[in-house]
């Protein structure tokens, strides 16, 4: 399997990502989390990145795909991967594309999590208190709302004009999106091989 995870910030794409990655066996790769990893080791990606991060910027793609290409090959030769936080918009999608073509390993299925802007902003709020995520203020968190309808909300269509888009509704407990997500994948996948 090769998912795509998207949705606003905070939709719960990390916790989906890892339950939908154990329950079909293949890795989890986060861009979200490698960032914070660069930030928190100090190396020249994460100097190059913190400041936009901290402000709820999108960092750059080239930094992103630099990043991401090694993993992803390596979780690719393994049997696949749930991809978190990437593609953020669609030019590093149609990036991704072309790379992952010449590999034979286009990705198959994106699923997208809905979630309203008043839960998001209830769950973000919630974790700068417990995480003391930088990104996790009220002014910044409105400001990824704001960038993700921007930059990162085009990707649904783009998604969905591919056919491999599997909506799931993440407005509901964890345990019961996470349910809803393997439903609609193992549909899209039957369909997809059948
Ligand atoms: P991410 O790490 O992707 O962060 P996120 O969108 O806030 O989190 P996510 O949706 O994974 O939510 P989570 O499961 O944690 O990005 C951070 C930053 O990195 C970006 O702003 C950007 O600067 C940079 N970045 C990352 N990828 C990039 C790219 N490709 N290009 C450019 N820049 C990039 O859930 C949120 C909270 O809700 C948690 O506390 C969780 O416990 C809780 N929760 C989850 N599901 C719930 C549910 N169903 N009910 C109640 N609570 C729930």
């Amino acid at each position: 399997m090769r998912l795509l995870m998207i949705g606003p910030p905070g939709s719960g794409k990390g916790t989906q990502a890892e339950r939908i990655a154990a329950h079909f066996g293949v890795e989890h790769i986060s861009s979200g989390d490698l960032l914070r990893q660069h930030v928190a080791g100090g190396t020249s990606i994460g100097r190059a990145v913190e400041e936009r991060m901290n402000r709820g910027d999108l960092v750059p793609d080239g930094i992103v795909m630099d990043m991401l290409r090694r993993p992803v090959e390596a979780a690719t030769r393994r049997g696949g991967y749930v991809l978190d936080g990437f593609p953020r918009t669609v030019e590093q999608a149609e990036a991704a594309y072309l790379v992952a073509r010449e590999l034979g390993a286009a990705v198959r299925i994106a699923l997208y999590l809905e979630v309203s802007d008043r839960e998001l902003v209830r769950r973000m709020r919630a974790r700068g208190r417990m995480a003391g995520r930088a990104d996790d203020s009220d002014e910044v968190i409105n400001h990824r709302l704001e960038v993700f309808t921007e930059r990162t909300a085009p990707l649904i269509d783009y998604y969905a004009r591919r056919e491999c888009l599997v909506r799931v509704d993440g407005d509901r407990p964890v345990d019961e999106v996470t349910a809803a997500a393997i439903a609609g994948l193992r549909e899209a996948r039957s369909q997809l091989d059948g």
